[in-house]
């Protein structure tokens, strides 16, 4: 029987490279996001480079927990049977001060980041903890760790990412099911311009230094899930080279 990964967000970034990274180890691919075009694109590459695995495809919101719902029973069989579900959906909204935010991008932040994530890891951590096999990998960040000025909401789901991933690995112990938080720095997708909406300002944030590429992250979390079984990487803090830390770049230009 096919070994199935689910990734959420699978239209950009570490998402797409992770589908591509798990289909070249065999795993039959589940991928989601809300643009379905582009979720069309990533399957006709993945069919073109992987003829043999199966790929199976659906657009949702992760944020709203009744189209999570809805997903979650329209496909049952795969549900039930997921190997690996890799929870990466997520994004940034702004960097304005507390005091001058906007509570829409809090709401985003948060219900993506941290309520999507629930609602999907609900649907699927039932049947592997029955089954007694599965892993759950989850994409916190860095910003899960420390904390820096205009970031406090979004350090603060993936603070809870961090909490959440200690949380189910507690909660599952004796399940066989393993759980891991990836915790990267810098990586250049769209995330910037997902948070800034502005591309000259998203340029400027990797100007002059080498950030990680999402295909860093995807063969990372490909090494995690292909550990032998009593073997649970249970966190990964992973910087580009000219990061040293949360706001500390190095600029060479
Ligand atoms: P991208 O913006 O390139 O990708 C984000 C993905 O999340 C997209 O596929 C997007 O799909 C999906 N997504 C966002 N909101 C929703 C939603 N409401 N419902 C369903 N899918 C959604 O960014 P990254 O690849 O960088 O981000 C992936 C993860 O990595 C995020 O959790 C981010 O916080 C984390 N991360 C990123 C870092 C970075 O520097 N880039 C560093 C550390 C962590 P669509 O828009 O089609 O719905
Ligand atoms: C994304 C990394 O440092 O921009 O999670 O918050 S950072």
């Amino acid at each position: 029987m096919a070994k199935w990964a689910l990734i959420t967000g699978a239209t950009s970034g570490i998402g797409w490279a992770t589908a591509e990274a798990l289909g070249a180890q065999g795993f039959s691919l589940f991928i989601t996001g809300r643009r379905a075009e582009r979720l069309q694109n990533l399957e006709s590459h993945l069919r073109t480079k992987f003829p043999k695995i199966e790929i199976k495809k659906a657009s949702f919101d992760i944020s709203d927990r009744d189209d999570v719902t809805q997903f979650l029973k329209a496909h049952y069989p795969e549900i039930s049977n997921l190997e690996v579900l890799v929870n990466n959906a997520g994004l940034a909204k702004g960097v304005e001060k507390m005091q001058e935010a906007s509570l829409d991008d809090w709401d985003t932040m948060v219900n993506t980041n941290v309520k999507g994530l629930l609602y999907m890891t609900r649907g699927v951590i039932e049947h592997m903890a029955k089954r007694k096999s599965g892993h759950i990998v989850n994409i916190g960040s860095v910003a899960g760790r420390w904390t820096y000025p205009g970031g406090g909401v979004y350090c603060a789901t993936k603070f809870a990412v961090r909490a959440l991933s200690e949380g189910m690995r507690m909660d599952l112990q004796g399940t066989n099911v393993r759980v891991t938080n990836i915790e990267p720095g810098m990586v250049h997708t769209e995330f910037s311009m997902v948070r800034l909406a502005d591309q000259q300002k998203a340029d400027k944030v990797y100007e002059g230094m080498t950030p990680l590429k999402p295909e860093d992250i995807a063969e990372t979390i490909a090494w995690c899930v292909s550990r032998p079984a009593h073997v649970n990487i249970q966190e990964l803090v992973i910087y580009p080279t000219d990061q040293a830390h949360v706001g500390m770049v190095t600029r060479r230009s």
